[in-house]
């Protein structure tokens, strides 16, 4: 049986990128990516520089690893942008954060329409000021069609929350009599979820040396691969995501069962 990782790792060596990404379409590429882009005021803070040129930074990485994503053909990318924790900051931080989606989606939209990437969005709505969820919106309708990358930004977004409220909405469905309780099983509640129409994450992905999930999807990642790195989320580079998919297909091949078997 030819080792699929070595065709991998000698092509990492002398081949381009898009040698690599051709080879690995034999591989199993995770489906689901999520990434908790952390690091970026550590980043700013090493080059003395505010923080806010540390998100700015992290805004360009963000368009370099959805360009990967979506060649290498994972399917959804689901990015933590904005936590329901993240209103604690200053408010002059609070207030840049909330102008970059304008920002990112005023020079990126017409790429990611063109590159067939559909935007989503998943968390509380209510508190996210109306020009950044104009911005949102307008490219969540303008990409609505494409059938690609879903490119997922969990904003304003808390794990703990939206479970509360699927519970809620589960008993109220239950009191109406439109749910029985035999019909609650794991399948349902994460229908329940605002990640309902999302797989479950394959590979979970942290930046900047935390070894926490910090309230983000615990339902949705009981499964995932979690890879963790010290790189500050700016530096995070293409060569990084290809390390964590890498790392996601050996453990994925080690502890597969059947697939083990298969490659
Ligand atoms: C943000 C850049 C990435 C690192 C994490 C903090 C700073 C892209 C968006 C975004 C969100 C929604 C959308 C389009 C783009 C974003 C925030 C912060 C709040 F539809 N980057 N980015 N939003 N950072």
């Amino acid at each position: 049986m030819l080792d699929k990782m070595k065709i991998w790792k000698s092509t990492k060596e002398l081949g381009t990128l898009e040698d690599r990404i051709n080879d690995c379409m034999q591989c199993e590429i995770p489906k689901h990516i999520a990434i908790i882009m952390d690091g970026n005021g550590r980043w700013a803070k090493k080059r003395a520089l505010p923080r806010i040129a540390g998100h700015h930074e992290g805004m360009k990485t963000v368009r370099k690893i959805t360009r990967l994503a979506n060649r290498l053909g994972v399917k959804e990318l689901t990015l933590y942008a904005f936590s329901t924790e993240n209103w604690k900051r200053p408010k002059l931080e609070v207030d840049y954060l909330m102008k970059l989606p304008e920002e990112f989606l005023g020079s990126f939209l017409p790429e990611l329409v063109e590159e067939n990437v559909q935007v989503q969005m998943m968390g509380d709505q209510s508190l996210i000021p109306s020009h950044t969820i104009k911005a949102i919106s307008h490219a969540v309708k303008e990409t609505s069609h494409n059938d690609g990358l879903i490119l997922n930004f969990a904003f304003n977004y808390g794990s703990r929350s939206e479970i509360l409220s699927a519970v809620k909405n589960i008993a109220l469905e239950v009191q109406n009599s439109e749910l029985n309780i035999h019909q609650i099983d794991e399948k349902l509640f994460s229908s329940y979820l605002m990640s309902g129409h999302l797989s479950d994450p394959d590979l979970l992905i942290r930046t900047s040396g935390e070894i926490r999930l910090s309230n983000f999807m615990l339902w949705q990642v009981a499964y995932a691969e979690l890879w963790f790195t010290n790189v500050l989320w700016p530096d995070f580079s293409e060569q990084h995501l290809l390390e964590a998919i890498e790392a996601y297909q050996s453990r994925s091949r080690r502890f597969g069962g059947l697939k083990s078997e298969e490659s």
